[in-house]
């Protein structure tokens, strides 16, 4: 008698919109009806593709990665890179599916952000990182959208294009060997020559290498002898025949993930610029570019918890180890119900975040709107990154020894995972940023303010105590900001990060208690018990100590 083979199922995925309670949930709660009705049979649609043809290209994409052929046949330098068929289909699918577009077209008001992210959210984890080009894009058409000129203003029509062939995407070249962060440590001039600029220099990490465009820092001299002041400068990577415009790509990076992306080093010599926004404030300028970047980040972050989680469910209902299915396990399942936690809490802070800009871009936002917009676009992206890599880590580890073996397809959602925390600003950077939003709005009364008053609306029996708990740390929160203001910058800093956790913890308390009461009055089906869970376990530190606790680097 021989054997019986045992061969394992792998994990599958199902359309990513029917599947995803959570987002539907959210839509039905802040869309109107109609709009929903309009919209949803495409999310539906995208939620099949996420889950297939889509998800084919991902695959390809990541088997073909770019690569760089410094020069042609013939000696000649020509420094091109080429990517794959899948990486070039996802573009083209970007644009016909209007991810960016749909921003920009504000069709639906206040509220086209809401529709635009949720399309993004079902696309980016099945897109191979084709989220990272359509975020600097989306960045750059928000910029543009405020300094457009002459020159400019046919580039925000092709970046918000949905003509696969008109559209074009922009790279973000903010990072030079002086590092990513201090970015006024630029050394990259531009040199006047005749209306336009010349851009000497040296960039070290330049995402989407391929794109069209990019928005770039400068030093440009100002009218004042000697003086020079860091700018925005638009390049137009290529000529009309398609050759580089004295740039030159040193070498593309060799990555831990998001390794269909291509990510080059490159030096500018004499490279054809266009100022933007006029003369100096570089930093607060291309701050309108990076806080859109920030979103994307914590939308993906969020997305790619949901990706893992969607694995990691489907496996445990077809992997049986000690006589039953991984999720009849009441340890595993109780893993995965703290997994689901974090990116249903970080679902509902990231797309609080999105609904502020769509307010601020459609004239909508109040003043108050504006200074919550400022504080939490930060928080967002600093908490959902770091979580998205505690999520992944621990998806990895749900499938044992398969998920540490690449032809799978699995270890790839922690290598890119961990690229969250680091671009667009580290956890320690947007931690300071927290601080200087703090210092330029009243962001953090205003955020208390409008905390409180939602805590007002939830009433249901179930909630109370979660919501007295969500109040103390409230007030634990305001209690700490004033201490920090009489102890001092080096206090502040030293709590920095501890505090913005704080702060994000305690906005996801309130953002799913909220979803919470509007669940049982609507009479959704989802339970409570995520709302009372989190607030249990994230807030009780809050109760037993001065301030904040300790910032968690990992799943609680
Ligand atoms: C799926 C997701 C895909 C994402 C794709 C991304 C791929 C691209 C990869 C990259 O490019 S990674 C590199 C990204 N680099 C960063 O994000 C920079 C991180 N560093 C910071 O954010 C630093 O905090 C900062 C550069 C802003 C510090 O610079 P400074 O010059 O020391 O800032 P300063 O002096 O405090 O502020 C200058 C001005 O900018 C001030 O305005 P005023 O001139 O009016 O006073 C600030 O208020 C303003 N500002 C700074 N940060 C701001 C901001 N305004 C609005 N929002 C902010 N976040």
């Amino acid at each position: 008698m021989t054997a019986v083979e045992f061969f394992q199922d792998a994990p599958r995925l199902t359309n990513q919109y029917d599947d995803d309670t959570l987002l539907r949930s959210y839509l039905r709660r802040r869309l109107p009806p109609d709009m929903l009705g309009e919209i949803e049979p495409e999310l539906r649609r995208l939620g099949g593709r996420a889950a297939t043809d889509l998800l084919a290209l991902d695959a390809a994409a990541e088997a073909n990665p770019p690569r760089h052929v410094p020069y042609d046949p013939w000696g000649r330098r020509i420094d091109a890179i080429e990517t794959s068929d899948a990486w070039r289909a996802l573009d083209r699918i970007a644009a016909e599916e209007g991810l960016v577009a749909i921003g920009y077209e504000r069709r639906h008001g206040a509220l086209s952000r809401i529709d635009q992210f949720a399309r993004l959210y079902l696309y980016a984890p099945s897109s191979s990182t084709y989220s990272c080009p359509l975020a600097m894009t989306d960045g750059a058409a928000r910029l543009l959208e405020l300094y457009a000129d002459d020159v400019t203003r046919p580039i925000f029509d092709h970046l918000t294009s949905r003509d696969p062939e008109r559209f074009w995407t922009s790279g973000q070249w903010m990072t030079e060997r002086t590092g990513g962060s201090d970015v006024a440590a630029t050394s990259t001039i531009a040199i006047p020559d005749g209306d336009e600029y010349r851009l000497h220099g040296t960039k070290w990490f330049t995402s989407a290498t391929t794109s069209q465009i990019a928005v770039t820092l400068a030093y440009a001299r100002t009218g004042m002898a000697n003086e020079r002041a860091l700018s925005v400068f638009l390049v137009r990577l290529r000529d009309e025949d398609g050759a580089l415009q004295g740039i030159r790509v040193n070498r593309l990076k060799d990555k831990l993930g998001t390794r269909a992306l291509p990510t080059a080093e490159l030096t500018l010599d004499g490279t054809p610029a266009h100022l933007v926004g006029g003369i100096g404030a570089g930093v607060r300028k291309i701050a309108t570019l990076f806080n859109v970047t920030r979103i994307y980040n914590a939308v993906a972050s969020v997305a790619g918890m949901r990706r893992a989680i969607a694995l990691v469910r489907d496996y445990a209902s077809r992997r049986t180890a000690f006589g039953k299915r991984l999720l009849d396990h009441p340890l595993h399942a109780e893993t995965l119900t703290a997994m689901e936690l974090e990116w249903q809490a970080g679902f509902l802070l990231a797309f609080e975040v999105v609904d502020l800009l769509g307010r601020q871009e459609a004239g909508d936002a109040t003043a108050d709107d504006l200074a919550r917009l400022r504080l939490l676009t930060p928080v967002a992206k600093l908490y959902t990154a770091k979580q998205a890599v505690a999520v992944a880590s621990e998806a990895v580890e749900s499938f044992g020894g398969a998920g540490y073996v690449e032809d799978t397809g699995l270890p790839r959602l922690l290598r890119d995972a961990q690229v969250l925390p680091i671009w667009e600003g580290t956890t320690n950077v947007l931690s300071l940023d927290v601080l200087r939003a703090l210092e330029k709005t009243n962001g953090l009364p205003v955020f208390l303010h409008d905390s409180r008053q939602r805590l007002c609306a939830v009433r249901d029996d179930m909630l109370l105590p979660s919501s007295n708990r969500a109040r103390s740390a409230l007030q634990a929160l305001a209690d700490f900001a004033e201490r920090g203001a009489k102890q001092g910058k080096d206090f502040a800093e030293q709590h920095a990060r501890s505090f913005a956790f704080a702060i994000a913890r305690t906005a996801c308390a309130v953002y799913l208690l909220e979803h919470a009461q509007w669940a049982i009055e609507s009479g959704e089906r989802q339970p409570a018990t995520a709302a009372t869970r989190w607030c249990a376990r994230d807030l009780a530190h809050f109760e037993n100590t001065e301030g904040p606790a300790p910032s968690p680097l990992l799943l609680g």
